[in-house]
């Protein structure tokens, strides 16, 4: 191949309109090539943004400055309501007034950003983060006669002000041995000595009403917990700051023997 001197400006100008991405964190900034120094012009950048499943995007623009035009039709943002363009459009953008903020009704939003051949801006930055959909969707039954299930978004930190419950049920006649491999919430309340920020707590049964098992928090946890019953209700409450990774939980379903001894553990 060729290297002559020619090639090189065409180089730095590849680089220089380097923009888009994937972004899969629970949160994250983007903002247009070369921000806060005016865009290139050509430009034509794509951010996918790709949360956990049980979540949806939330855009909130700090900065906007594109050339203007009605219609938007020389320099624009545009945001689609899932990966690609053919998804919903939520909007295109251009001028000074900063966009409202765009919340998704999926877990995934896709920002496209172009710019014509002249007059440009200071372009744009802006943020995203990700929230559960409903508190609802971390409610999960669990029947099967073993299982893990772990915190919303393991191994990354867990949402704030999140209150989820695993409801473990089995058929009549099963007892159940609860492990938790890991966890990692926030410390203790160095004040009360007590789990009163975020905290998994275990119920022996399908209610809060039901004896309750343990509540832990920071690095604590049992080796393991055996129902009475066929049911067990596992609580995860976060508050509204400090977030860890979370937790990760195994149980296995075992019948009594004709001796009344655990069997299957
Ligand atoms: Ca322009
Ligand atoms: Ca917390």
């Amino acid at each position: 191949m060729q290297c002559d001197r020619d090639s090189w400006p065409k180089l730095e100008l590849i680089l220089s309109d380097m923009c888009g991405g994937v972004l899969t964190g629970l949160s994250g900034v983007i903002s247009s090539p070369g921000y806060p120094q005016e865009y290139s012009n050509n430009a034509d950048c794509s951010w996918a943004i790709h949360v956990s499943n049980t979540s949806v995007v939330t855009l909130v623009f700090l900065d906007f400055q594109l050339e203007n035009n009605e219609g938007c039709n020389f320099d624009f943002v545009a945001l689609f309501d899932g990966p690609t363009v053919t998804h919903r459009h939520l909007g295109k953008y251009c001028g000074t007034d900063k966009p409202p903020n765009i919340i998704t009704t999926s877990n995934q939003l896709l920002v496209v950003f172009k710019s014509d051949f002249n007059i440009g801006g200071r372009g744009f930055k802006a943020y995203y983060y990700s929230d559960l959909t409903q508190r609802g969707e971390c409610q999960q039954v669990l029947s099967h006669v073993s299982g893990n299930f772990s915190s919303p978004n393991f191994p990354n930190i867990y949402p704030n002000n999140i209150n989820c419950h695993w409801s473990i049920t089995l058929a009549a006649g099963y007892r159940i041995k609860l492990f938790f491999p890991l966890m990692d919430l926030e410390d203790r309340n160095s004040l009360s000595d007590e789990c009163d920020y975020d905290s998994v707590a275990v119920y022996d049964g399908n209610s809060q009403t039901d004896a309750l098992m343990g509540r832990w928090c920071g690095r604590e946890h049992p080796s393991s917990l055996v129902s009475k019953g066929n049911k067990l209700l596992v609580v995860l409450s976060t508050d509204r700051n400090e977030a860890h990774r979370g937790f990760t939980a195994s149980y296995q379903g075992g019948k009594y023997s004709l001796y009344r001894r655990m069997i299957n553990f």
